[in-house]
């Protein structure tokens, strides 16, 4: 736990007592605070997470937007790939969506109630440069500044992705192409240059592994292709340099006290026992299955295991291009929704992924594996290999099935219980002194879910798709007392 930098936590427990309480084993309990026991409300405060902690919600452009013909927006990749037949579930696209293009008054306002301290919304790349390059649209421009002020004239700050996916189609060969690396990186620079000052907090791309493998190997997501290792490893290669290039491109054309980071789903590693072998097997694992994504990131080169199994088919690397990749982060955000239970095992690398099997709980899509200690052992490993300054889950949430009751609301509270206990585990990463600074509830709303347009739902919002009226889930409520009370409920 050494380097790890330690918060006010901001309880009125002794730090033995608070061991005593929770469980705490020595890494946390020790370095607590020594604060009188009893003192500012007592036991009920080992509950609290910390004073200025960011509960958030997040969406993505494609996701909600709809508009994709108005104002000069360009096509995208997902256009294409919405509209192919097959492609998605009941041919759902993002046409429509939640129509927040016109609507984001409406969604500024479904914050507000909940007492949001802030938003996490992408941008559409192609509704700012509708070529993917070139010459900036205004109008596109336009939308986001009226959203971004709305935000914060409603108290939230905006916390912008600059990639969510959406790819302009008039980049020729999308990921395959490394000037869509370099066209990216001018991209963010200009985004950066145009709302910085107001807009703190920017993260370059959202899930690499998604907008790479997923689209390009195993092909669920657009473009929909199935490409042999050497090009896929090359793809992993564009979009970890994409990242890079545009944390330079952002910090020289944004203001000096811009934030900036990433949104990735790296996988996230869980020991099966809470013992200091597999804790350590789960660390190995979570540098070694990331190598090609995060770790790379984080230590600016590939680990030596992950090229030597790549082989004649690992990526082709430029001079200057693991710099850029490995560029200091303002933070990290991870994207986390299950778990992978590790142990120790004698086998080459030191650990075995234990499989998830047919009967192991998920929550409505059928990936969604239940594990609420993905929150915490998410932040602790990333905490611990690599010390960034700042941690935020700018992503968790829960598919459900979410039946409209007689009195037209939902009543999910499946829903509610996949949150808390999630939550509950990101209380003791705050709590052990782990930088953990904010939380990003996925979704505000109901949206078009991808590959499974609108048959998974995410939101503490039902939208009724025919009219696009938003109304607060069960969910929402629960929310809104956590974000009240700023503890477990
Ligand atoms: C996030 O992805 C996305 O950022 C967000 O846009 C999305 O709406 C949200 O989560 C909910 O899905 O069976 O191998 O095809 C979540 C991470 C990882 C979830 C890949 C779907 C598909 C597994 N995704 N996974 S596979």
């Amino acid at each position: 736990m050494t380097g790890i930098n330690r918060r006010q936590l901001g309880m009125g427990l002794g730090a033995a007592a608070l061991g005593a309480a929770l469980g705490g084993r020595g890494a946390g309990a020790q370095n607590l605070p020594a604060t009188a026991p009893g003192a500012a409300g007592g036991a009920a405060d080992a509950l609290a997470f910390p004073a200025d902690f960011l509960w958030g919600c997040a969406t993505a452009a494609y996701q909600i937007e709809g508009g994709v013909k108005e104002d000069g927006r360009g096509e995208t990749n997902w256009d294409v790939f919405s509209h192919t037949p097959g492609k998605t579930t009941d041919g759902g696209t993002g046409d429509i969506a939640c129509g927040s293009y016109h609507r984001y008054e409406e969604d500024i306002a479904l914050l507000k109630a909940l007492g949001a301290k802030a938003y996490r919304f992408s941008v559409a790349w192609s509704r700012i440069f509708p070529e993917g390059r070139g010459k900036p649209n205004q109008k596109g421009l336009d939308y986001y500044n009226r959203l971004i002020d709305g935000l914060l004239a409603a108290g939230i700050q905006p916390h912008m992705t600059l990639f969510h996916w959406d790819l302009p189609t008039s980049l020729k060969g999308g990921w395959q192409s490394r000037d869509t690396a370099y066209a990216f990186a001018d991209y963010a620079g200009y985004m950066a240059g145009k709302v910085s000052d107001r807009v703190k907090h920017i993260m370059t791309v959202n899930e690499l592994r998604c907008f790479t493998d997923l689209s390009y190997m195993t092909g669920g997501k657009a473009p929909g292709l199935k490409l042999p290792m050497d090009q896929v490893n090359q793809i992993r290669h564009h979009g970890v340099l994409a990242h890079g290039l545009g944390v330079q491109a952002i910090r020289a054309g944004a203001r000096a006290d811009t934030e900036v980071g990433i949104a990735d789903n790296a996988t996230i590693f869980v020991p099966a026992i809470e013992t200091s072998e597999h804790i350590e097997a789960t660390k190995k694992a979570m540098r070694e299955e990331n190598a090609m994504f995060l770790t790379a990131i984080m230590e600016g080169h590939y680990l030596d295991s992950y090229l030597t199994a790549q082989g004649a088919n690992a990526p082709k690397v430029k001079a200057g291009d693991m710099k850029a990749i490995g560029s200091a982060l303002d933070f990290v955000s991870l994207n986390i929704y299950t778990p992978n239970f590790v142990r120790a095992a004698d086998t080459p690398t030191g650990y075995e992924i234990l499989p998830h099997l047919a009967n192991s709980p998920r929550m409505a899509s059928p990936w969604l594996y239940v594990g609420p200690e993905a929150l915490y052992w998410g932040v602790r490993t990333v905490s611990e290999l690599w010390q960034p300054k700042k941690i935020y889950i700018s992503e968790n949430g829960c598919s459900a099935d979410d039946p409209v009751a007689k009195d037209g609301k939902v009543y999910d509270a499946d829903r509610v219980m996949y949150l808390r206990n999630y939550l509950t585990h990101l209380q003791r990463a705050a709590r052990e002194g782990y930088p953990v600074e904010g939380y990003f509830l996925w979704s505000l709303m109901d949206n078009f879910e991808w590959e499974d347009g609108y048959t998974k739902l995410f939101g503490i919002h039902h939208v009724d798709f025919k009219t696009l009226k938003r109304t607060p889930k069960l969910s929402a409520d629960w929310y809104r007392e956590l974000i009240r009370t700023n503890r477990l409920v």
